[in-house]
């Protein structure tokens, strides 16, 4: 019989990648969707025949419950997070509630159904949860979160961990460092520049606006992440395991390989807000700083060790930071009569 598995967070970027990893291994998926007023299936619109999406929200504890007695899923992915750093400064509370206790509400929910049910759980945790600990971060570095997203997570990690001790539960931390894809959404950094990039080629626009362009973070491909926390739910023992590709890259960085698939290179001149990038050729500024998009605090340096992972799961990733953004760029390219160049596929 196929297993059954429930995605919370099925709509995000994540949980899209995860639903076509899974039908792929022959599950049956469901998923929870907030509502909404304009129902969008969005990320998931080529695949919704093949999945069951419910209205359920990690606020309402009874709407997990429902769901997770009515359909007794084998495996729990819990993705479902307000998941912006910068948002999570504007909407702590907010923050706190769908990403701390949303979580705590589904461990109870797991309790409730008892380990004898079998069931088992994958939570998103996050190399957000480091802060500013020193890099490179693995399973033993203190946290030191600097962000309400990051306290929130930190929330949600420790309660993972005392459910499992306190009840048996078969409950995991996924402590994954950032990972794109042409489905990030388009308020985060890589999607956000791809984006610019591919207009600023079309004549669509003349600049990108960002905040820190020195922040360094570990990027790795959200297709190699979901195989991973996959990974972990087939083990006997649950722990805990960072996903990581080894390697951080500045967001300057990042721009330079966006601009640089287009055949552009950018010379950077001036520093602190008045830091801008120039196109070497032609000297017109393509990238400029906008003050407003600083945090209150920030994480500097992200930089996973995944060594656990390889070691325990047998798991690397195997999708490169070049082929990241090549797959991002051509997702993005817009043809001159306004359509991508390509459709997503996972
Ligand atoms: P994402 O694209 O922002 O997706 C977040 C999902 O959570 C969306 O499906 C959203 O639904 C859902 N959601 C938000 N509030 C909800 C609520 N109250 N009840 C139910 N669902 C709710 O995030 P992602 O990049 O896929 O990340 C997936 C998970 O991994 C998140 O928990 C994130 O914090 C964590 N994480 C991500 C990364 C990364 O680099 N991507 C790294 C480490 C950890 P709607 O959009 O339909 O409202
Ligand atoms: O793309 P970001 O918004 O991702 P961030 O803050 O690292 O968070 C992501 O990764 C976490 C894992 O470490 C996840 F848990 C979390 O859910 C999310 O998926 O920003 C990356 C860096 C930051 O240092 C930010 O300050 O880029 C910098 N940045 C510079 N300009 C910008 C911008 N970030 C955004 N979003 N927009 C800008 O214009």
């Amino acid at each position: 019989m196929a297993k059954i598995a429930l995605i919370t967070g099925i709509t995000g970027q994540d949980g899209a990648v995860l639903a076509r990893f899974l039908l792929e291994k022959g599950y049956d998926v469901h998923g929870l969707r907030p509502y909404s007023a304009v129902p969008d299936e969005g990320r998931l619109s080529d695949i919704s025949d093949d999945i069951h999406l419910h209205y359920a929200d990690m606020t309402d504890t009874s709407s997990l419950l429902r769901l997770v007695e009515t359909y007794q899923p084998d495996e729990i992915y819990n993705l479902a997070a307000m998941s912006h750093v910068h948002v999570s400064f504007d909407m702590p509370e907010l923050t706190a509630n769908v990403n701390a206790l949303g979580t705590l509400r589904l461990l109870e929910v797991l309790r409730i159904m008892g380990p004898q049910s079998g069931m088992r759980m994958y939570q998103a945790s996050s190399s957000e949860m480091f802060g500013h600990a020193p890099a490179p971060q693995n399973e033993n570095t203190s946290f030191e979160p600097c962000s309400p997203y990051g306290t929130s997570k930190l929330f949600g990690y420790w309660s993972v961990r005392n459910y499992r001790e306190a009840y048996g539960l078969h409950a995991s931390n996924g402590i994954l460092f950032n990972h794109e894809s042409p489905l990030r959404g388009e308020e985060f950094v890589t999607r956000k520049i791809i984006k610019a990039v591919c207009e600023i080629e079309a004549g669509q626009r003349d600049k990108i606006l960002l905040g820190n362009l020195h922040a360094k973070r570990d990027w790795g491909h959200a297709r190699d992440y979901m195989r991973g926390a996959w990974m972990m739910l087939q083990q006997d023992i649950p722990d805990d395991y960072v996903l990581a590709t080894g390697q951080a890259r500045s967001v300057k960085e990042f721009v330079e390989a966006a601009f640089s698939y287009i055949g552009r290179r950018i010379d950077w001149r001036g520093q602190g807000v008045d830091e801008k990038g120039y196109d070497s050729k032609t000297g017109a500024c393509l990238v400029e700083v906008d003050p407003a998009l600083f945090r209150p605090t920030e994480v500097r340096h992200l930089l996973g060790d995944a060594s656990r992972a390889k070691e325990i799961l047998g798991w690397e990733p195997e999708i490169s930071f070049e082929q990241l953004v090549e797959e991002m760029m051509e997702a993005d390219r817009v043809l001159p009569y306004g359509q991508t160049t390509k459709r997503y596929a996972a």
